[in-house]
């Protein structure tokens, strides 16, 4: 059994490093690390004379000294896990000499080689790979980086901080060096050398100081680095007129690079991008990439204050920094987007990504609050949970405070806690005492695994014009956490008359009528009882608009009010959710009609409600293509008692040709109407034109509609933007269209050389059905990794290659004779071997396997058996998963 670590085990260091002076000698085989650390022991520690441990991994000692006296074996202790030192009981400078093999590190974590050039991954516990040190964030120390490297190798040479010293050696090398002036946990740190180049600007902020901006690339990457430029600048901007933080460095740079385990990180002053989250033109980059490396350009930006300045006692307290961020990147995205219907739309996307993930993560073996109580890797739980779901966790806070209230314990939290590394109670505590509010009650969503169910029941008094309201709540148990207590779950309510106008929402008890609008209450119990008066005629009823709280809402509607709601909801999410609502049961009926063989036309309603939404002249394009958007066949799949893959996916299949059959001229009218002329701009408006066509082309296409046919290979041709080729290749990928071979050729042939793109046509690859005559998808994705254009070791090539076919794929994924679980189990031996994290987030593809029926069921049993057996193999990170999953 690996060690598991619980949260209430934390113990202050033994000793705190107030400074640490890192000298590098860069060599891509081998670099020396000379490291000087003014070390004493922390007054806060209990423990009487305490050894200092030094985490290391990797890494080779070669010397230590303690003031200048270099130690003797026996004076110290150095294994897998660090360096021991007995005896500093009072205030030393030690020095530590060792080395490390970034062309070896393959785990991209420490300093690693990206093609021609060094970067470094140290969160979270990655600079023990670089040095020995307390790698911990509750120690926080100043920097200053001397780095030395051989001119034609390293021309560029970045870390945090202000460059304070630059020349050139004697020996033909340059040596520069950077301090940074706020002392930082060593996850922040950062390192990048080689042969880059930048784009940069100046910026001046709001208090007068200009600042120097700039993104750092591989040169072929130059002209793919306006957009991030320009969104840093807006990104800026925003927090200091949304949350008045200002920057605080004379120097803001960021980095990309085509090998990161993950999307990219805030390191102090030097943020480092996977290339994926960062570059972008017309040719490489579609319009929701657009918008995605706007967000994640603010989310690492908006770190600066909410991570950086104010930081993390320990790593349990991950949500405090990515759950806020993240809060705070998709206000940013909305605000960017404006006026409130796009507003609404972005939402809808954010609560996608949720539902997709998070509900399924909350419903499996790796369920934890977003404060988990133990880990065994801490990598393990950059998760859906920790990040999206704690977002939702903070902007209920805000939806029970309201915004201005919120803003006034946001600066109390800041102004309170910066340059400390603190817990989530620091931010909680800020909230109540900034609202004079006991918020004891709230802090369940921090402590609780699950997903609250909440079920509403209605009756309607005829003859008083009386509505009550039941609601109850009740949350699953999850591992570890059989018995839930109840949530407090803000519960807006709104009426709406037959109309489709709101009404006012008032409580029988009261005189008088509010406006007619949204209200909001709060659930805090098992149950609760609303009894309404006032009330013209019997409402339908709008719950949990906004999706204020990040429940599964039973709101007891029927087929026919989902219709109403979806046709005349005048709030945009609540509508959209309708329509979602009625596509996902549609899904349903025509799965359990294929499972007991008693085919079913698909409903009437969910057409004809669809059909409204194209034809509403009120809607934007971005509307309704979110709205008549698909969901996603996994998403449908959990909701099922047991998974049948192939069933959901006949079911998915019927409903949609059967709204793009009834449908076809008016799809095809909507996909003439939303050409989008001129140069390429990624503007709301016409990506939302953009995505209304392709969306009207995708359902015409599958009704077999020639003429989509004829559209969508025309499109191919001649797009002058990637949204509109991608989608085109995409459609054609997945149908039996003969010419959609050339098309994926004539693709790859023009992709090759360009990552970014190979990526997306691997994941088409992994993503498409295959039909009879042609080989299966498992075939053509084994085939795949042995191709020259993919390399195990490059995240970004497995992500789009292995998790687009592993969770994107579940009908070609889950076949009957378990072949695609065993090439799951052959990639995730392989994968632990090169890189431990991206080899986690493989292993996951079986987390839910108990849901599926037992057939299937169990031959996922038998491939995680298969690996679980290599056990002395796996890594900590993989043997986490493995054995939560069997457990
Ligand atoms: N803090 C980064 C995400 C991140 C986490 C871990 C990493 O390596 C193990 C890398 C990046 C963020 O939230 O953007
Ligand atoms: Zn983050």
């Amino acid at each position: 059994m690996a060690k598991t670590i619980y949260r209430g085990d934390y113990r202050a260091p033994t000793h705190l490093i107030d400074s640490i002076r890192l000298e590098f000698d860069l060599n891509a085989e081998e670099t020396l690390v000379k490291s000087t650390l003014e070390v004493r022991p922390n007054p806060e520690c209990t423990e009487k004379d305490p050894p200092l441990f030094l985490n290391g991994e990797d890494i080779t000692l070669r010397s230590v000294s303690i003031d200048g006296r270099e130690l003797k074996d026996g004076e110290y202790k150095v294994d897998s896990n660090g360096l021991t030192i007995p005896g500093i009981t009072s205030a030393q400078k030690l020095e530590i000499v060792n080395t490390f093999s970034p062309k070896a590190n393959t785990a991209l974590s420490g300093i690693y080689a990206s093609g021609v050039n060094l970067m470094s991954q140290c969160e979270a516990q990655g600079f023990r790979r670089i040095t020995f040190f307390e790698d911990r964030p509750d120690v926080l120390a100043r920097y200053t980086t001397v780095i030395r490297g051989a001119t034609e190798d390293f021309p560029v040479m970045l870390s945090n901080g202000n460059l304070t010293e630059e020349k050139s050696l004697e020996d033909g090398r340059r040596e520069v060096t950077y301090v940074d002036p706020f002392p930082k946990p060593c996850y922040l740190f950062a390192l990048v050398a080689g042969k880059l180049v930048s784009r940069a600007s100046k910026f001046d902020l709001k208090d007068g100081r200009t600042v120097d901006l700039s993104v750092w690339v591989d040169p072929q990457d130059l002209d793919k680095t306006e957009h991030t430029l320009e969104s840093l600048k807006r990104a800026i901007r925003w927090d200091e007129e949304r949350w008045g933080l200002e920057l605080d460095l004379k120097d803001f740079k960021i980095v990309a690079t085509n090998d990161f385990n993950f999307g990219a990180m805030e390191n102090k002053g030097l943020n480092i991008f996977n290339s994926r989250c960062a570059l972008a033109n017309p040719k490489v980059a579609t319009d929701s990439d657009y918008l995605r490396i706007e967000g994640v350009v603010g989310h690492e930006y908006f770190h600066n204050w909410t991570g950086d300045r104010v930081t993390l006692r320990d790593w349990f307290q991950l949500t405090l920094k990515e759950g806020l961020t993240v809060f705070r990147d998709q206000e940013f995205s909305a605000d960017m987007l404006g006026e409130p219907s796009a507003r609404a739309v972005q939402r809808i996307r954010d609560v996608s990504v949720l539902r997709a993930a998070q509900f399924m993560e909350d419903a499996g073996p790796m369920a934890h609050p977003i404060r988990p109580e133990s880990y065994q890797n801490i990598n393990n739980f950059y998760t859906s949970t920790v990040y999206e779901k704690g977002a939702e966790v903070i902007r209920m806070l805000q939806t029970l405070l309201g915004r201005e209230t919120f803003r006034k314990g946001f600066d109390l939290y800041i102004a309170r806690n910066d340059g400390h590394a603190v817990t989530c109670e620091a931010f909680i505590n800020a909230m109540a005492e900034a609202s004079g509010r006991d918020l004891s009650e709230f802090t369940n969503w921090y402590s609780q695994a699950g997903t609250p169910r909440v079920t509403v029941r209605r009756h309607w008094d005829e003859v008083n014009h009386r509505l009550t309201l039941n609601v109850r709540q009740s949350t699953p148990p999850t591992p570890g956490q059989s018995v839930k207590k109840p949530f407090l779950i803000p519960f807006p309510v709104a009426f709406l008359n037959s109309r489709g106008e709101e009404m006012p929402v008032q409580l029988a008890e009261e005189d008088e009528a509010p406006a007619p609008g949204t209200r909001m209450f709060e659930l805090t119990d098992e149950t609760a009882e609303f009894v309404f008066g006032g009330l013209e005629e019997e409402p339908v009823v709008s719950l949990n608009r906004g999706f204020a709280a990040p429940i599964i809402l039973d709101a007891g509607l029927s087929q026919e009010e989902l219709a109403f709601l979806a046709a005349n909801d005048p709030d945009p999410f609540n509508r959209w959710d309708a329509m979602n609502r009625l596509l996902i049961d549609a899904v349903h009926a025509q799965t359990r009609a294929r499972l007991l063989k008693t085919p079913e036309d698909v409903s009437p309603l969910v057409i004809s409600a669809a059909s409204k939404i194209l034809r509403d002249e009120n809607l934007s394009p971005a509307f309704k293509a979110v709205a008549l958007t698909m969901p996603g066949e996994k998403l449908v799949a959990e909701e099922d008692p047991l998974i049948d893959p192939h069933a959901v996916h006949a079911g998915w299949i019927a409903v949609r040709q059967a709204i793009g059959e009834k449908n076809i001229s008016a799809f095809l009218e909507t996909a003439q109407a939303n050409i989008v002329e001129g140069p390429y701009e990624p503007t709301p408006e016409k990506a939302g034109k953009r995505a209304l066509r392709n969306l009207a082309l995708g359902y015409a296409h599958a009704a077999g509609s020639p003429r989509a046919a004829i559209m969508i290979k025309d499109q191919f041709m001649t797009a002058n933007n990637l949204t509109d080729k991608l989608a085109a290749l995409h459609m054609m990928a997945n149908s039996q269209t003969p010419a959609k071979q050339d098309m994926e050729v004539d693709a790859l042939k023009a992709w090759y050389h360009e990552p970014l793109l190979i990526n997306k046509w691997l994941t088409i690859q992994a993503t498409a059905p295959s039909f009879p005559g042609e080989a299966r998808v498992l075939e053509r994705v084994r085939e795949l990794t042995r191709c020259p254009f993919f390399s195990l070791k490059n995240p970004n090539n497995v992500y789009a290659l292995l998790l687009g076919y592993f969770q994107q794929n579940p009908s070609e994924f889950h076949l009957a004779d378990g072949s695609g679980y065993a090439f799951w189990a052959e990639m995730v031996l392989e994968l632990n071997r090169i890189n431990p994290q991206v080899a986690a987030r493989v292993a996951r593809s079986l987390d839910n396997w108990r849901r599926y029926t037992p057939a299937l069921a169990e031959k996922m049993h038998a491939a995680l058996e298969s690996v679980e057996a290599k056990r002395s193999e796996l890594s900590p990170n993989v043997a986490e998963i493995i054995e939560k999953a069997l457990g």
